[in-house]
């Protein structure tokens, strides 16, 4: 210690989650605002302007399932229960492959359990075209689709003979150009600054697609999220910056990337982005937030950042052990609930739904999933044995295989 000083020692801050294992979270850290409280500024305000949204809460649906507020979307009840349908089948798949996992039928899996209405509802605030880079948590995204196969998704997750990226990437790590869904890397937060780029690209060839950017929590810790909002701010880039905050990356506390004092929205206020922070588990929300930044977008009053508030229900993958480090029934006490039984209870609440259709609905559902397994599983599973062999991963990576590559491939001798 350096001689004598008025001064206390300097110690850091170590922020930590407010429940552990055995204990109750308070949830009280969170900053609710009440349903319908938070205002909808028009689509050409300034960031400046968003500023209080970046601190507040967009919630539409309330407590007793009604749709309140100046940010109720204007969706026909058909609409809703395609996103509902959705949900549903998301959370079935997850099911599904998750028993698959532990089957070994496939080597890994990850789920979105809770977080459903981010990715369903987004995807119906886009435009065909419009360019989704997506995390290993956004299959949302491709579920919602009726244009994407659920057997095709199940073969890559098999790595089998169907599987379209040849056993080359880690299950959920899906790429579908088509459904404007780029292929998920595992180097997280690169997302951002590849969704910004290809937004810059489509405003330079003139198009009028946008470009849609996914991270999580702990990965704004990363530079290249920081990196990503100065390039979209300064050239107006067309793009929406998801922040899923799931409260979770993987056993480190969302406090730990940067939550605890402020929010993961203030950061794009910062950077001059408009901002908007937003009940992630309301699906009337996340649609009307991401259609307002779809239309800024493609307005060319530039990028939106917004935070979706949410929670990692399940464990972060199929190799996590969640009991490890948070309280058991945390999911049960988040006091934003659970995406599907709200859309159903508002469902229910306007007279278009009923606990029977619910029912149906779930078991419709399952049948589906379940007969995309038995199809998917005709091409191999792990399990047995169908993937495909280790020498093709010489393949396809130049146009004419070198000398080098093709005396590896003899050397493994298959
Ligand atoms: C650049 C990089 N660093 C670390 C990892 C290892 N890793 C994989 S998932 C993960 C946690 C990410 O948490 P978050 O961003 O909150 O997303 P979530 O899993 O909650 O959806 C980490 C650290 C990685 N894949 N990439
Ligand atoms: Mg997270």
């Amino acid at each position: 210690m350096s001689g004598m000083s008025e001064y206390a020692p300097l110690r850091l801050h170590v922020p930590e989650p407010t429940g552990r294992p055995g204990q109750a979270t308070d949830f009280s850290y969170l900053r609710l605002s009440p349903a319908g409280s938070v205002r909808r500024p028009p689509v050409d305000t300034s960031h400046f302007d968003t500023q209080d949204l970046s601190y507040t809460l967009v919630r539409v649906l309330d407590d007793e399932g009604r749709a309140v507020g100046p940010w109720a979307p204007q969706l026909d009840a058909a609409t809703l229960e395609r996103g509902l349908r959705a949900m549903m089948k998301t959370r079935i798949f997850d099911a599904r492959m998750l028993l698959a996992q532990r089957q070994k039928k496939l080597s890994f899996y990850m789920q979105c359990l809770g977080e459903e209405a981010i990715a369903v509802a987004h995807s119906f605030a886009l435009e065909k075209g419009d360019m989704c880079f997506p995390t290993y948590r956004q299959q949302g995204l491709l579920l919602a689709r009726d244009d994407v196969s659920m057997v095709e998704m199940m073969c890559q997750l098999m790595s089998n003979a169907r599987d379209p990226l040849k056993g080359r990437q880690l299950p959920v790590m899906y790429s579908m150009k088509r459904a404007g869904f780029f292929s998920v890397s595992g180097n997280l937060a690169t997302q951002f600054i590849q969704a910004v780029g290809w937004g810059m690209a489509s405003a330079i060839a003139g198009d009028t697609r946008i470009a849609s950017a996914w991270i999580g929590d702990g990965s704004t810790a990363e530079s290249d999220f920081h990196t990503a909002l100065t390039f979209a701010h300064v050239y107006r880039a067309p793009v929406i910056l998801n922040v899923v905050n799931n409260q979770w990356a993987i056993s480190t506390f969302q406090a730990i990337a940067g939550g605890e004092t402020t929010t993961f929205a203030a950061r794009g206020v910062g950077c001059g982005i408009a901002s908007l922070r937003v009940d992630g588990n309301d699906f009337l929300a996340v649609y009307a937030a991401s259609a307002w930044a779809a239309e800024r977008a493609r307005r060319n009053f530039g990028p939106t950042l917004i935070e979706w508030v949410s929670y990692r229900a399940g464990p972060h993958s199929t190799s996590d052990d969640p009991s490890k480090y948070r309280p058991a029934d945390d999911w049960k006490r988040f006091p934003l609930g659970d995406p599907i039984a709200r859309l159903k209870a508002h469902l229910i609440a306007i007279g278009h739904w009923s606990e029977a259709q619910h029912e149906q609905a779930q078991r419709e559902l399952e049948a589906e999933v379940a007969a995309a397994q038995k199809e998917a599983e005709r091409h191999g599973t792990l399990l047995d044995g169908g993937i495909p062999s280790a020498a093709t991963m010489f393949e396809d990576v130049y146009e004419q295989m070198p000398d080098h590559l093709r005396r590896q491939r003899q050397q493994l001798g298959i």
